[in-house]
């Protein structure tokens, strides 16, 4: 693979070929890619050899950062002793079953065993086959419903994208499958501050529409629900500390199945090894995937909690699903070296105690800037709302996307913070050290700054 081709050449090349996701085909072959050629620890270069400060970890995954040798050889060595051998047919290789039995040292206490597949996309369709039948085995087949909620993402297969809530994707393709419905998610700023609510009682009320809609159906149709610990591509929506812990009561009442979406908060993201722990529930499916192997290779997955476990073991017979990648031997071996790098770089603590707090302090002096609405963070996930009018919290009208703007100003000064919205977000690697943190709000200070001086010559603001 040549590396020395210009970038115009791979541009040409790029649109003559390659149908990029989630993208206007015709919109990008005319302006050109951004070409991104090589990176390390929190840095990537393109293919002018522009430098950039990856504030969000490639896709919400380089947890361990880039250049991590660690992962580099357990992949070469394992590709040398065994490339690939499926798991179907009453066989399992050795990378994968170590895999499956770190993940339930690593996960919380009800899980102890794994299903694995290529994507997180592909674990959301495991998580409704697997509690569907669940339900089927209880004899309570008519528990089909699965609930989820607007501005939700759950990937990009027909069950992913019909459990998510992204309604340009329900517009294509024939979306959503039956039996999902979605509720409206626990975004304060949207849906709680405008009622005059605070953050706390927002929460119970964004729960309890979970119960208003499990009784709406009917308790004996609904199989479970299910939801990100804070929603990553929805725009980094942090719940209200007292949401989740309601689900929970909400569930546990209803006999409803919890599902955890930690393809985002796996991994150490949120300050501790799952999302599910910092929010304080007690799922039954936790779907994963990115920072499994800080995606360096794919691979995703279902961790099965006990009480599912038990009834899909002793009662099941045949599953009838799987995957020509489940369990793949090298995406098992790098996880596992990356798991051990988490591990012995004490990654989930240095976000839990150092870089999280660090960050939240970062963002609270932030949320000073003139631009700025409000600013959240968990962990190592931060958002900024960019607003009209900072005293009334006045939105900017859609159309002149000012999160675009403001990304595009990133993109020039050398950083990669997305844009949903009007809603400015990282995700860092976990790695990252508190004198980066300061390189990087430095860049989103100077790029605000940036943004309010188009807005300003624009005569956008109130
Ligand atoms: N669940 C969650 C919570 C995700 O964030 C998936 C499932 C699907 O995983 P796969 O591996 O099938 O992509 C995701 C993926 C964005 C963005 O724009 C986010 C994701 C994927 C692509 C774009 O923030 N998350």
């Amino acid at each position: 693979m040549s590396t020395l081709r210009s970038t115009h050449e791979w541009q040409a090349a790029d649109a003559a070929h390659f149908l990029h996701p989630f993208t206007d085909f015709k919109g990008l072959a005319a302006k050109g890619s951004r070409i991104i050629t090589r990176a390390d620890n929190i840095y990537l270069w393109d293919s002018d050899g522009h430098k950039l400060l990856d504030a969000m970890s490639g896709l919400w995954c380089v947890n361990v950062g880039y250049g991590q040798e660690a992962l580099v050889q357990a992949a070469a060595r394992q590709m040398r002793e065994l490339p690939f051998y499926n798991a179907f047919f009453q066989t399992a290789t050795p990378p994968a079953i170590e895999l499956a039995e770190v993940l339930a040292e690593v996960a919380p206490p009800q899980f102890k065993h794994v299903f694995f597949s290529g994507s997180g996309s592909e674990g959301n369709d495991t998580v409704v086959r697997m509690a569907r039948r669940y339900w089927d085995l209880l004899g309570q087949p008519q528990r089909q419903v699965i609930i989820s909620r607007h501005n939700a993402y759950h990937g990009s297969t027909m069950a992913g994208a019909s459990l998510g809530g992204m309604s340009g994707m329900h517009a294509q393709g024939g979306l959503p499958i039956p039996g999902i419905e979605h509720i409206e998610q626990p975004y304060w700023w949207e849906h709680g501050r405008t009622q005059g609510l605070t953050r706390d009682e927002f929460g119970l009320v964004a729960a309890r529409w979970l119960e208003e809609r499990i009784l709406a159906i009917g308790a004996e149709k609904v199989a479970a629900f299910i939801g990100e610990p804070v929603q990553g591509a929805g725009g980094v929506i942090v719940p209200p500390a007292t949401y989740w812990p309601e689900v929970q009561r909400i569930c546990d009442k209803y006999g409803v199945l919890l599902v955890s979406d930690e393809v985002i908060c796996g991994f150490g993201r949120t300050g501790r090894w799952f999302g599910c722990e910092t929010m304080g529930t007690r799922p039954d499916l936790m779907t994963f995937a990115k920072g499994v192997t800080s995606g360096y290779v794919p691979l995703g997955g279902v961790m099965v909690g006990e009480r599912m476990a038990r009834v899909l073991i002793e009662q099941g017979g045949e599953f009838n699903h799987g995957y020509t990648y489940s369990g793949h031997p090298v995406a098992c071996a790098v996880a596992l070296a990356n798991i051990g790098l988490i591990r012995s770089l004490g990654l989930v603590e240095h976000v839990h105690d150092e870089v999280g707090p660090y960050l939240a302090q970062q963002y609270r002096s932030l949320a000073e800037h003139p631009l700025v609405g409000d600013a959240e963070t968990c962990g190592l996930m931060g958002a900024l709302l960019l607003v009209k009018d900072k005293k009334s919290g006045a939105a900017f009208p859609p159309e002149l996307e000012i999160g675009m703007v403001c990304r595009g100003h990133c993109f020039r000064e050398g950083l990669v913070m997305r844009a949903v919205g009007e809603r400015m977000i990282v995700a860092p690697p976990l790695v990252i050290t508190r004198a980066q943190i300061d390189e990087m709000v430095a860049l989103i200070r100077r790029c605000l700054d940036l943004t309010l001086a188009d807005a300003r010559r624009a005569g956008w603001l109130a």
